[in-house]
């Protein structure tokens, strides 16, 4: 199985989510004009480092799919909110799935600033009602065959890619299935989408062009 994390300015973090990764995964960090030494720091930690120059969190995801090899793909965010250690829990759910989807669960204070959880929940639920896709978060681990992600085709590229995904596969009656997973504050640097007003109304315009 391979472990894409798409990362923009993750330096950080990143050694910690690497050491966290189960044994026998390989590791893809698809970097995409980072300037703190992320490609560097994810080498030095034992990662293969993708390098996308088109801008974007649903770039980066797809330059990852496009460099691994065909099998299992598991995604996760470089900023240490997520444990890989909850990786294999969704790959078992894969026996019963196309698509395996962590649900997050905030496992200490103050993590999910309040528009961010609003914007999520109702976005799940428009999801539920329009696509039965049967969802209560929008997040980014989850875990899919290479070859039944290439089949959606090319998705949003940018921070609709999450939400993206889950329609299209909807659309494909793929079976999508919720696991709860762990969700902690970023361990270092910046947030570049629900940390920030700005982020969030990017991230909303994008989910919005969806449809
Ligand atoms: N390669 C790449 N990665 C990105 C880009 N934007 C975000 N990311 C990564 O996508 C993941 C999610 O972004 P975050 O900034 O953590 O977004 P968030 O989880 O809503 O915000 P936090 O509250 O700070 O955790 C992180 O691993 C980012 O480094 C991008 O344009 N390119
Ligand atoms: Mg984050």
């Amino acid at each position: 199985m391979t472990v894409v994390i798409p990362c923009l300015d993750e330096a950080g973090a990143l050694p910690g989510v690497l050491a966290a990764v189960p044994p026998g995964y390989r590791v893809l960090v698809v970097d995409n004009g980072s300037r703190d030494g992320t490609a560097d720091v994810a080498r030095l930690h034992g990662a293969a480092v993708v390098t996308e120059p088109r801008r974007g969190y649903g770039a980066a995801v797809q330059a990852g799919v496009a460099a691994a090899p065909e099998g299992i793909v598991g995604f996760l965010d470089g900023d240490g909110s997520m444990d890989p250690a909850d990786l294999p829990g969704l790959v078992d759910a894969l026996d019963d799935a196309d698509l395996v989807v962590g649900r997050r669960i905030a496992v200490e204070p103050g993590v999910w600033p309040l528009h961010a959880r609003l914007g999520n929940r109702l976005l799940a639920m428009r999801l539920r009602r329009r696509y039965r896709v049967d969802v209560h978060d929008i997040g980014a681990m989850r875990v899919v065959r290479r070859s039944t992600l290439l089949a959606l085709g090319p998705l949003h590229p940018r921070f609709g890619y999450p939400l993206d995904l889950l329609v299209r596969a909807a659309a494909a009656g793929l079976t999508v299935v919720e696991r709860d997973i762990d969700y902690r504050n970023r361990t270092h640097g910046r947030s570049k989408v629900s940390g920030s007003w700005r982020g969030t109304a990017a991230t909303v315009r994008d989910f919005w062009a969806v449809r």
